[in-house]
């Protein structure tokens, strides 16, 4: 059983407990004021979209929770939430993970309120194909669903696995508390190559921190939000992080707002995808700086 990560400043101490545990606590990153000023928007925003029927569950993972509100694509929702995944603690911890090189794949709201159920364990990265030997039997991309991914207990592999693909950082807008539903995570449990049997119970490492603090896992590993016992919601901000060549969760281009596009430097737009990687995503140029949209590109000539 690997030992459950410790909540810590060190940024350095931090990227050391996600290559070991598969997650980190990393604490005093926001101010407490900061804290205050976005839990405040988000909290605005997912009551105003609940209450004009705009609000969305958690999908797939818990179905049937319709007290948990996950308020996605903020990007679009406020200029305070968009220095989050530029923040240097976040491209620190992205960088150590996943390299030079990464998109943002979404920037969602988490929250938890009395009376939710409890998410199942799941791995981020459930979609990977797990590796085989030449000769054995492959499990084609294309086929994979969440409800055929290989399943197996939570201790390192004797096989090789794949590296992390995801990040995950989630930001305590609230304390994180056992009672408000925090986040459970399975140290270790990065290095299994396998996903959780859903019907099989394993221990997990309820993560406390106090507004202001970030938990960050690998995508590796297995998680899950808690049940909510308090009497108030547990607010989590996801700044969640790919690979360049992965498909990200929210379609960071065709999303994007057009008056929030024009207050974004090119820099930030290429944590987007409007950047080519490699070539990949591009549309008339493989080496601009951002992709032209396709009304801008060339059309049938005669
Ligand atoms: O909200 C949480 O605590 C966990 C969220 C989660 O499981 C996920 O983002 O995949």
């Amino acid at each position: 059983m690997v030992n459950r990560a410790n909540p810590t400043a060190d940024v350095a101490r931090a990227c050391a407990d996600l290559d070991r545990a598969g997650y980190c606590i990393l604490t005093d990153v926001l101010t407490p004021d900061d804290a205050d000023a976005l839990r405040t928007r988000v909290l605005q925003q997912a009551a105003a979209e609940r209450a004009r029927a705009l609000d969305h569950g958690y999908p797939a993972e818990a179905d049937g929770d319709d007290v948990n509100q996950w308020v996605y694509t903020l990007i679009n929702k406020g200029a305070a939430i968009r220095e989050l995944p530029v923040h240097p603690a976040a491209q620190r911890l992205a960088t150590h993970v996943l390299g030079e090189s990464h998109l943002l794949s979404s920037l969602d709201a988490h929250i938890t309120y009395p009376g939710n159920m409890e998410m199942p364990l799941h791995a981020d990265q459930w979609w990977m194909p797990p590796p085989v030997r030449p000769g054995e039997a492959l499990v084609r991309q294309g086929d994979l669903t969440r409800s055929t991914v290989p399943t197996g207990p939570p201790e390192p592999a004797t096989t090789p696995i794949i590296g992390p693909l995801i990040l995950n950082i989630m930001w305590m807008l609230t304390d994180f508390t056992t009672d408000n539903g925090a986040t459970r995570l399975v140290p270790g449990s990065h290095l299994s190559g396998v996903s959780p049997d859903p019907s099989t119970s394993h221990a997990a490492h309820q993560v406390e921190g106090p507004a202001g603090s970030i938990v960050a896992w690998d995508g590796r590993t297995w998680h899950a939000s808690g049940k909510n016992t308090s009497d108030g919601p547990r607010v989590g901000l996801t700044t969640y992080f790919c690979g360049p060549m992965i498909r990200q969760l929210t379609n960071g281009v065709h999303g994007l707002r057009s008056d929030v596009k024009a207050e974004l430097d090119d820099e930030y737009l290429a944590l987007l995808g409007f950047k080519p990687w490699a070539s990949y995503g591009m549309t008339d140029d493989p080496t601009c700086a951002v992709a032209a949209a396709g009304d801008d590109t060339v059309g049938e000539l005669r």
